[in-house]
C-alpha cells in the first residue's frame, strides 16, 4: 500500500519507523511518504495559514499550499492518468486505484476497526493533517470533486492536529496488510474484531505475588479456555463498554 501524509512536522511520523510499521516499510508492504506542507507555499515565509475571513479566533490554514502538495501527489497517481492512457493506449497492466485522500478532523466520521479493515483494501492512501482552526473548506471542496476524499476522526475529544490521528490509523491499518503481522492469527482474537473487547491475557509463572492465573487455563482443555475466553468478553464489554453490545 502506497501512503502519503501531508503536515507541517514531518517529525511526528519519525514514529512509523519503529517496530512493526518500520519492518513493514523496510520488506516494502508499506510505502510512505511524507511530505511537508510548507515545500508547497512559495513566499519567503513559507506561510501556510491566515486569519479567518469573517473573524474569529485563531487561524486557518491557506488553500494554496494545499492545492500544489496536493496536485504533485496525485500526478501520475490513480485511473486513468498514467502516460500510456493519456497518449489513448491500452494500459499495460492494471491501473493504478484512485487514491483515497483522509482529512483528519474532529468534525469527522469516527474511524473505527471497521473501517480500518476497509481501508486495508485501498492501493494509495494520502492523509491532509491541518492544524489551527482547519484547513480552509474549499480545500475539502476541490478534492471531494475531482475525485474520493474522507473526514475522520479517531474518537470524541479535541487534538492540536492531524498528525496523532494520522499515525494512529496508519498503524491500525498497516497491521491489517497482508505480511505486516508475523502470526495472522492473533490478528483475529483481539478486541473489537468479535465486536466485543479481549479477554485477559496471562503468562509465566502460574503464581505471582501471591496472584494465580485461573486454573481454567492450566487445565489444557481448550473447549473450556475457549469458552472461559468468551465469557470473560462478554462480560468485560458488558461492564466497560456496553454500547458495543447494543446496550
Ligand atoms: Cl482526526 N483531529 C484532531 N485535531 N482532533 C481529533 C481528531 C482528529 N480525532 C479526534 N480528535
Amino acid at each position: 500500500m502506497r501512503i502519503d501524509v501531508v503536515t507541517i512536522f514531518p517529525g511526528y511520523f519519525d514514529a512509523l519507523e519503529l517496530s512493526l510499521m518500520g519492518k513493514a516499510r523496510d520488506r516494502g508492504l508499506i510505502d510512505l511518504h511524507v511530505h511537508d506542507l510548507r515545500d508547497s507555499a512559495h513566499d519567503k515565509h513559507r506561510t501556510v495559514d491566515d486569519t479567518p475571513t469573517g473573524g474569529g479566533a485563531g487561524m486557518v490554514m491557506k488553500p494554496e499550499p494545499w492545492g500544489a502538495a496536493l496536485d504533485g501527489i496525485l500526478v501520475g497517481a490513480g485511473a486513468g492518468s498514467d502516460a500510456a492512457s493519456e497518449a489513448g493506449e491500452q494500459p499495460l497492466a492494471e491501473p493504478a486505484a484512485e487514491p483515497l485522500i483522509i482529512f483528519p478532523s474532529p468534525a469527522g466520521e469516527v474511524f473505527t476497526q471497521a473501517m480500518a479493515r476497509e481501508l486495508a483494501h485501498e492501493q494509495h492512501l494520502v492523509f491532509g493533517c491541518g492544524r489551527y482552526e482547519g484547513i480552509d473548506q474549499r480545500v475539502f471542496e476541490e478534492y471531494a470533486e475531482r475525485g474520493r476524499v474522507r473526514l475522520v476522526s479517531i474518537g470524541d475529544y479535541v487534538l492540536n492536529g492531524g498528525e496523532v490521528a494520522s499515525i494512529a490509523m496508519v498503524e491500525a491499518i498497516g497491521r491489517l496488510l497482508p505480511g505486516v503481522v508475523g502470526n495472522p492469527d492473533s490478528l483475529v482474537e483481539e478486541s473489537h474484531e468479535a465486536g466485543l473487547l479481549e479477554y485477559p491475557s496471562y503468562t509465566k509463572p502460574a503464581e505471582w505475588r501471591g496472584r494465580r492465573v485461573p486454573d481454567v487455563l492450566l487445565s489444557g482443555n481448550h473447549a473450556a479456555i475457549d469458552a472461559w475466553r468468551h465469557e470473560q468478553s462478554v462480560e468485560r464489554t458488558r461492564r466497560v463498554r456496553p454500547d458495543l453490545l447494543g446496550d
